[in-house]
């Protein structure tokens, strides 16, 4: 039976993620993961643990079938790959940083600089859009020290806390993309492996809708209960169910943790009381 091949990042800051992502799909890996190959045993898929850098090549060799990684990588590549999950980790940005004290008042700042970057090509595409004559220095990491050192007199570099610009006295001036892990895929599945990518995007879309939602129970006054299933619209819409104190229900329903504390609030204020809320593992829509 065909496997779906799907390399991941063999270490660094996507490796845990990624790999969890697939355990809470219920895909089971051996024990003593030998970090070259790995063949799940009760899903058809193979792991292949490969540096971030070479993902894209490889997808688009047809050598893997699909990767996770980030988008910045996959722009700066440039293979001929499909982005098509966004996967909502390692979520940074790539931005452009000038030394902390210097003056910034809009992109002409970068005419004729030098700006250091492990991103050329993302950063010419991006200076070639908006008419600066800058010269892109290629390094390959510690792009922060670079200004100090004299080797730039700017940088473009992912940005996720900022501390690291902040302890090498350089400031965000402009942010060039916005970046998350994502899955890419080969253009040329067979059927068998576009099967087999389906049930695993089916159960990735349940474990991520699953986290961002929460399981809500509520006792609530009957005469308050149709104001509450406005704000509580749920999957479908909330179970209603008598308590045995007359004239009160107890209310089930589903609410987004972004939404969340907003509508605690708005809850509250209705009359509703003995809220319970709770994570939901699977959600399928
Ligand atoms: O060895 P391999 O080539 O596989 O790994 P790598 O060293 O190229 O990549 P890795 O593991 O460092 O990062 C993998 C991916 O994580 C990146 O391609 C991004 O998509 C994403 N990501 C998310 C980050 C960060 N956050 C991040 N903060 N990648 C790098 N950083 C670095 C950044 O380069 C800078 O040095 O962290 C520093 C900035 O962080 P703050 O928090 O100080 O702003
Ligand atoms: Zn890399």
């Amino acid at each position: 039976m065909s496997k779906l091949k799907i390399a991941i990042q063999k270490s660094g800051r996507l490796s845990e993620k990624s790999i969890n992502i697939l355990k809470e799909c219920g895909i089971k890996l051996p024990n003593g993961i030998s970090k070259l190959k790995t063949a799940a045993t009760n899903f058809p898929i193979e792991i292949l643990f490969l540096r971030d850098d070479d993902i894209p090549q490889y997808v688009e060799q047809g050598v893997a079938d699909i990767g996770i990684l980030g988008e910045n990588e996959v722009y700066e590549k440039n293979k001929k790959v499909a982005v098509i999950e966004k996967l909502g980790f390692a979520n940074c940005r790539l931005s452009l940083a000038i030394p902390k004290e210097d003056q910034y008042l809009n992109l002409e700042y970068f005419n004729n600089k030098r700006i250091a970057t492990s991103y050329p090509k993302i950063l010419s595409d991006f200076l070639n859009k908006n008419n600066i004559s800058a010269s892109v220095e290629e390094i390959g990491g510690s792009v922060e020290i670079a200004p100090g050192i004299g080797l730039a007199d700017a940088i473009c570099d992912i940005v996720s806390s900022g501390s690291t610009l902040l302890t090498n006295g350089l400031k965000e001036v402009e942010t060039i993309l916005q970046s998350e892990a994502v899955i890419i895929s080969s253009k040329n599945l067979t059927e068998a492996k576009e099967a087999i990518l389906n049930q695993l995007l089916f159960r990735i879309k349940s474990v991520r809708d699953a986290s961002a939602n929460k399981y809500i129970l509520l006792n609530a006054p009957n005469s308050a209960i149709k104001d509450i299933c406005k704000i509580l619209p749920g999957m479908k819409s909330p179970t209603v169910l008598p308590l045995a104190e007359e004239s009160w229900s107890s209310l089930h329903s589903v609410v987004r943790e972004d939404d969340f504390w907003n509508i605690i609030a708005q809850l509250k204020n209705l009359g509703a009381q003995g809220i319970l809320v709770s994570p939901i593992e699977k959600m399928i829509l």
